[in-house]
């Protein structure tokens, strides 16, 4: 198996340093590669002596980034040099890991899944997508593969942890689970902040590179912001007002906020918005029975404070309301998703530069393909989880189901596992029960870097090659950013002879799962995958390609093959693309003539092009089936009895858990990199002062938390930096298990905050976890 010669010549050195040659005489060269690691997708100049890296900084040139970076970014280094980076397949034989060669791993795969599928069927075998992938082009191109390769209904991933009540929400107001709006903070007036601290995350379903120096912008012109959070978090600190609410409640909020608008007369979508938005008078009634004088003592927010961010929202020359985990892993997830963009509709703010608006990605997009203006809409519960009867949303079940349905027999029963780039036994709820029901599969393979707390429980182990042998560009993140900017990174270095890139890896197992044998030809799968891609868009009436003979641009298209040809594909025939000929040149919205975007012109541009500000899309981007927002769509108004319901709801004593992210954390996985965890314990439990003194917890006590499902401890940390009744922890720690194989993460463990979280607390609507908010009882160890 070799890897061929796919990512061509451009920007990269295959040069081989003889080794008589000293490294001090070695020239130093520089690549350019967009950072991985986070949605901010910075640019970044590496310094590299032969295959040696010296130095990683911004890159000051980059369209986007111009020369930010967080302290995780240079981490590509010692990342690419972890020597618990696996290299190598790992197959478990008699419960210890061997090092195998990968034709002995994809035999052993090919033995073991394909009787298991054969025996019980295709959903029998359950896959789980985990986070990275959303930052690696191969795997984004190719996970599809993976699971139509298997055909399982058993999808599963960290979405259901994450953003999907976003994505419910857009889907349903907008048409497609991706129609967005993200804040166009680089020319706003006021942005409103709802459980997201970009000051750690570096922003989150908003690419934005250097948030923090864009909010501080923001207010430097005059402008302010809000940011609405149980922490006083940097974000907060750095904000002109922080508002700190109760955990779970800002549905109940933004409704409130929705009441004022119309109760004292300042709801207004605009001349642009006006004729296009279905819902008005629904709006106003459903938001009549969350008068803030009914809700604050639920928010813990007063209704004048309430009443008064109203009037700066409808006031303020432009405003965006934004809100992410926080306010998507909570009790009211789908909800308060929602009512941002309410609340952004009311104040006349959607679409229109400085309010929330839609990005226009280079390589396209659901909500760019089809017929402008109208669509089939979105839809979710295509079908039901077995055990629980949870709906089905976007293509895939939540994750809180995922043991129960290892656990419970009969037909259906999930028995294998495919995991690519998660780590759910950290990540996702009741981690203690998760754990021991991968203990009970028939069989698991995980497509990792790290022998870690998941894929331990894993009979084979495929790990992708380096961040640094492979290219890059944002195919997901740049559809959420808020400039419209194209950016691709050819590979820094060239890989070794026996590493395989992540669609290679997935693609062999969608060949094997469907019976094609460990040693069938990926090449030919992928020429298969091109071609159906051409074939529909020759097809699409709607698109740029209707109606144009397929044969000519498969061969347009024939000196590349894998991502990089799916990737040239797709951007030559996006809204900026050179459609194949069909045009040299594109009109960019200031009128001004540009080169139509190729990956070639990509490749010939390596600090990224950029394709200028947000642009106004409604109508043209919607996709419902009436051609118009909907503001009151009837699958979320069903939730507002929920809503209404808990209003006045209590603690019943206990204390409500958050998370909170640092900004050098990258959810569960980065914590064996000795520059990113050295120095002070962060996996503390933050409390109030006068919730410590209640408890008789001193800083530096240990704790002990417990909740439904399980039992902690933590190391306590006093601060004034959170709402009294409100307890937080980051997730993504505990690496102390057996069979985890990270000589740093583990010497500094930390505790796994979801080893408390309910696999039964959620977000009804969309069926996501909720990770915040969920009710403990402190007490000292
Ligand atoms: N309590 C609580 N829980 C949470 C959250 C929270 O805020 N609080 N946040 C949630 C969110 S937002 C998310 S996104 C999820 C994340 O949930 P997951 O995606 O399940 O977890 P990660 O920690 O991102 O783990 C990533 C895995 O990918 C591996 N990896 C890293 N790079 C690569 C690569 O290039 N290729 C491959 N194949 N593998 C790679 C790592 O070794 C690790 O095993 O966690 C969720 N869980
Ligand atoms: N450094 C770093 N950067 C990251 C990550 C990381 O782990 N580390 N993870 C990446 C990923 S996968 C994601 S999804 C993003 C997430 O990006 P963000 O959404 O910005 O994530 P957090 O920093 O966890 O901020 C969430 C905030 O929500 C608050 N919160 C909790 N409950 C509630 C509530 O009920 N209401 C309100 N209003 N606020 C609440 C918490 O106190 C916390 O401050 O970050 C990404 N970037
Ligand atoms: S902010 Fe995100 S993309 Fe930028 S350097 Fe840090 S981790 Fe990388
Ligand atoms: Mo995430």
């Amino acid at each position: 198996m070799t890897r061929g010669s796919w990512h061509g010549d451009l920007g990269r050195s295959g040069r081989r340093w003889g080794t008589l040659v000293r490294m001090t005489d070695v020239p130093t060269r520089t690549a350019i590669r967009t950072c991985p690691f986070c949605e901010a997708s910075c640019g970044l100049e590496i310094t590299l002596r032969g295959d040696d890296i010296v130095r990683v900084r911004g890159d000051r040139d980059d369209v986007f980034s111009h020369g930010f970076i967080c302290p995780k970014g240079s981490t590509l280094k010692q990342l690419h040099e972890d020597p618990d980076r696996l290299r190598r397949p790992l197959v478990k034989r008699d419960g210890e890991f061997v090092e195998v060669s990968w034709e002995e791993a994809f035999a052993e795969i090919e033995r073991r899944l394909v009787p298991i599928i054969e025996a019980h069927g295709r959903d029998a075998v359950a896959t789980y997508i985990g986070n990275p992938t959303a930052h690696n082009l191969s795997a984004m191109l190719y996970a599809r593969t993976l699971a139509q390769g298997i055909g399982t209904r058993m999808r599963f991933s960290a979405g259901t942890v994450d953003q999907v009540p976003k994505q419910v929400a857009a889907g349903y107001m907008f048409g497609t689970a991706v129609t967005v709006p993200v804040p166009d903070i680089d020319r706003s007036d006021y942005m409103m902040i709802l459980g997201a601290n970009p000051y750690a995350s570096n922003g989150s379903l908003c690419t934005a590179p250097d948030f923090p120096g864009r909010l501080e912008a923001l207010r430097a012109r005059g402008g302010k912001v809000v940011v609405v959070d149980p922490r006083r978090t940097k974000t907060a600190e750095e904000a002109d007002e922080w508002v700190a609410i109760v955990p779970g409640t800002d549905a109940h909020f933004l409704m409130a906020i929705v009441h004022t608008l119309f109760d004292e007369g300042l709801a207004d979508a605009g001349d642009h918005i006006r004729p296009w938005v279905n819902g008005w008078a629904d709006i106003e009634s459903l938001a009549a029975g969350f008068a803030p004088e009914r809700v604050e003592d639920t928010c813990g927010v007063e209704a004048t404070t309430i009443r008064r961010l109203a009037r700066e929202l409808a006031g303020a020359p432009t405003a965006a309301v934004y809100g992410r985990i926080g306010i998507c892993t909570q009790d009211f997830g789908t909800l308060a998703s929602w009512l941002v963009d309410v609340v952004n509709v009311v104040t006349g703010n959607l679409d229109r530069p400085g309010g929330a608006m839609f990005a226009l990605p280079a390589a396209g997009g659901a909500a760019t393909r089809g017929a402008p203006g109208k669509g089939k809409g979105f839809r979710m519960g295509r079908g039901h989880t077995r055990v629980r009867g949870l709906a089905e949303v976007l293509g895939e079940y939540p994750v809180v189901v995922l043991a129960e349905e290892i656990e419970t027999e009969g037909p259906g029963q999930v028995r294998a596992l495919v995991t690519a780039a998660g780590n759910p036994v950290l990540s996702t709820p009741n981690s203690e029960r998760l754990a021991a029901a991968l203990e009970r599969l028939d069989f698991m393979v995980s497509i990792d870097i790290y022998r870690n707390e998941t894929t331990r429980h894993a009979d084979v182990i495929l790990p992708p090659s380096s961040n640094l042998y492979r290219s890059h560009y944002d195919l997901l993140l740049l559809q959420f950013a808020v400039r419209n900017v194209a950016n691709y990174s050819p590979p820094v270095l060239d890989g070794p002879a026996d590493g395989l890139d992540e669609w290679e890896i997935m693609s062999r197992l969608a060949l094997i799962a469907q019976g094609q044998g460990a040693l069938a030809d990926v090449d030919l799968a992928d020429d298969f995958a091109i071609t159906s891609l051409v074939q529909h868009a020759v097809g699409d009436a709607s698109g740029p390609l209707s109606g144009r003979n397929a044969d000519e641009i498969l061969s347009a298209l024939a000196a590349r093959r894998g991502p990089e040809r799916i990737l040239d594909f797709m951007l030559r025939s996006g809204p900026y693309g050179d459609w194949f000929g069909a045009r040299e040149t594109f009109t960019d919205a200031e009128g001004v003539e540009q080169p139509a975007v190729t990956l070639a012109l990509l490749e010939a541009n390596p600090h990224g092009i950029d394709l200028g500000p947000l642009q106004p899309r409604i109508p043209e981007i919607l996709r419902t089936p009436s051609g118009r927002i909907e503001l009151t769509p009837p699958e979320l108004v069903a939730d507002c009895e929920r809503l209404r319901a808990s209003i006045g709801r209590g603690r019943n004593g206990h204390h409500l858990l958050v998370g909170r992210r640092d900004l050098r954390s990258n959810n569960s996985w980065m914590h064996n990199l000795n520059v990113l965890v050295k120095g002070k314990e962060r996996c503390t439990l933050h409390i109030h002062p006068d919730d410590a003194r209640a408890l008789g917890l001193s800083s530096g006590d240990v704790a002990r938390v417990t909740s439904r499902v399980g039992k902690i401890d933590v190391p306590v940390e006093i601060t004034e930096a959170i709402r009294p009744g409100v307890v937080s922890m980051p997730h993504g720690w505990g690496h102390d298990l057996d069979g985890v194989a990270l000589g740093v993460a583990s010497a500094r463990p930390g505790v796994n905050s979801n080893v408390l979280a309910d696999e039964e607390q959620l977000d009804v609507v969309s069926g996501t976890a909720v990770v915040n908010g969920i009710p403990v009882t402190v007490v000292p160890a």
